[in-house]
């Protein structure tokens, strides 16, 4: 694949750089983090969408260089924000498999002084299936230094249940798919509450993604949820906004 081959040299060719999308609590709508997205200009198809791209980075292996360079550019970029806010930084399943993930994540949070409080790594249910036991001792390792999980896209898996059993994820990310079809679907609604039940019976925080409008933020309000993130709080952009000032961070 043509693709595959421009993968491995954008990283040295400075193709890539991390937006943050601002994720807020529910009732003060205070700050409570930015997820790191990455973005790839290619030099001749111009933006190219990590739905796109990650799938063929995970089958050449180059996910395992870019995956790394997500990490460290966004912890570096974290620890310089005035503000405390947290960095989530989406996982690929492969980088579970192929790398001394702990080691890297410890030797990242050392290189850039970002407080391990501060970094939580989203991972989606896919980097359970497998070695489960292993991928579930790397988990407990990167948790012990500080660092925080989220399992992301919750509730599209096929073992989401036995999944949440098997590890104390420290937040639930609901699948976006879900609000959007929340306004006139009954059923989507209901799994909504019931997601929530759970993290509040289980006492984890709940995330809803895909928050579009008021109306939607409404709804979140009134089902108790924690946290959301959506286009309606901010699409995911270069620069984070300092409450200090402008942006101070280049
Ligand atoms: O930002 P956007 O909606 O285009 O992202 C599309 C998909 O790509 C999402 O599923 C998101 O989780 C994934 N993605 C974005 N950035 C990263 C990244 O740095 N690493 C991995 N593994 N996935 C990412
Ligand atoms: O799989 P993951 O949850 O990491 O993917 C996040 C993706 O969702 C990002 O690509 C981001 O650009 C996209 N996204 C974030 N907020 C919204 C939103 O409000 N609406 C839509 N349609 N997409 C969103
Ligand atoms: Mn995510
Ligand atoms: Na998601």
């Amino acid at each position: 694949r043509a693709l595959a081959k421009d993968l491995w040299q954008a990283i040295g060719r400075n193709e890539f750089s991390v937006h943050y999308q601002v994720q807020k609590a529910v009732d003060t709508q205070e700050i409570t983090g930015y997820e790191a997205l990455l973005r790839w200009k290619h030099p001749e198809r111009g933006h190219v969408s990590p739905a796109d791209f990650i799938p063929i980075a995970e089958e050449c292996g180059a996910i395992l260089d870019i995956g790394e360079w997500v990490l460290r550019t966004a912890c570096a970029e974290a620890a310089s924000w005035h503000n405390q806010a947290k960095i989530a930084v989406n996982l690929s399943p492969v980088q579970l498999g192929h790398v001394d993930l702990v080691h890297l994540v410890h030797s990242i949070l050392i290189e850039t002084g970002l407080s391990p409080r501060r970094l939580e790594l989203e991972i989606t249910e896919s980097t359970i299936i497998g070695d489960k036991a292993r991928a579930l001792h790397i988990l407990r390792q990167i948790k012990a230094l500080g660092v925080t999980i989220a399992i992301d896209d919750f509730g599209t898996g096929y073992s989401s249940l036995d999944t949440l059993n098997s590890f104390p994820f420290d937040k639930i990310k609901i699948d976006r798919s879900f609000l959007l079809e929340a306004e006139h679907s009954p059923q989507a609604r209901a799994i909504i509450r019931a997601i929530l039940a759970l993290g509040k019976s289980l006492q984890v925080p709940v995330l809803a993604e895909g928050v579009e409008t008021v109306t939607q933020l409404e709804l979140l309000k009134s089902e108790g949820c924690d946290e959301a993130q959506g286009y309606y709080f901010g699409r995911p952009a270069a620069l984070v906004p300092d409450e200090a000032g402008p942006d101070i961070r280049r």
